[in-house]
């Protein structure tokens, strides 16, 4: 079951059918512990639309509302071996080994809501990086009690040069306007994704592929509930969060994102997020 958040109003997708989600607001109902089951029992009482509400461009807004967003970093083993290369001259190469090994895994703060672009909007480069990178990532919904409620596609917007230069530059290389995007809509199921998950990652530059790749959630190395069981100690939120779970795709060294670049990220199960470089 899918849920969407939209300039007309919240809409669930089942078994192909699409079901108007009423006039709750979507802080709401997306803090509900039984989210799956309540929009279960709405789908029984209602009758299907007939039309699809997603079907105007622009229509579908990020799914999400006054929710913090926060990441993991350095969960692949791709995402170790890209970062230690990164940063070998400024010294900090170790730091990502350490991080990838350590029970403690990296958490750090991603997004405000006014910072997130939804499905077909634009995302940003930093004015002063040279090496800018997409960072395809499932994505949490987790409830204000640590439950997690389902999935979306998340995008890391991340400048690489800057991170490289010295890991406490952290927190500019990730969190800028436009930094991150979130959708199209959510996965709403509290069972976990398989391993076999593929995610996968498409830059099209002048009609062409300027990169692309994939990778699986096998390759994954936390689970999902123990990020969440990091991020939640020590912190409460009133209205949940979104979590981004870390990359497995980056592209080679030589590849940095130029403005009106396509973004594809595709999460099987999830759907496709498309994103537009400004
Ligand atoms: O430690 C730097 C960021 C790592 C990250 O964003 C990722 O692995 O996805
Ligand atoms: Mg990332």
């Amino acid at each position: 079951m899918k849920l969407y958040r939209t300039n007309t109003g919240c809409f669930i997708e089942h078994n192909n059918a699409f079901y108007s989600a009423g006039d709750a607001s979507w802080d709401s109902l997306i803090t509900r512990d039984d989210l799956e089951a309540y929009l279960k029992k709405l789908v029984n009482r209602l009758s299907a639309l007939d039309r699809n509400p997603l079907s105007d461009p622009g229509t579908i807004l990020p799914p999400i509302g006054s929710q913090e967003v926060w990441a993991a970093g350095v969960t692949y083993f791709r995402s170790r071996a890209a970062r230690m290369d990164e940063a070998k001259s400024a010294g900090g190469g170790d730091f990502y080994d350490r991080v990838y090994r350590a029970d403690r895994p990296e958490l750090f703060f991603k997004a405000t809501p006014n910072r997130v672009a939804g499905h077909c909007g634009k995302v940003a480069i930093r004015k002063d990086a040279h090496w800018s990178v997409p960072e395809p990532e499932l994505t949490l919904l987790i409830s204000p009690s640590g439950k997690i409620l389902g999935y979306t596609i998340g995008n890391d917007m991340s400048s690489r040069d800057i991170e490289g230069e010295n890991p406490l530059y952290l927190p500019q290389a990730k969190v800028y306007n436009h930094s991150c995007a979130l959708g199209p809509g959510l996965l709403v199921s509290a069972e976990p994704l398989s391993p076999s998950t593929e995610i996968g990652l498409a830059i099209v530059r002048d009609g062409q592929f300027a990169f692309s790749g994939s990778t699986t959630l096998s390759n994954l190395k936390r689970e999902p509930a123990t990020l969440v069981h990091y991020l939640y100690r020590d912190n409460v939120f009133p209205n949940g969060c979104f979590l981004l779970t870390g990359t497995g795709i980056v592209p080679p060294d030589s590849f940095t994102l130029n403005h009106g670049d396509e973004i594809r990220i595709s999460i099987n199960g999830i759907g496709t997020l498309v994103n537009f470089v400004e």
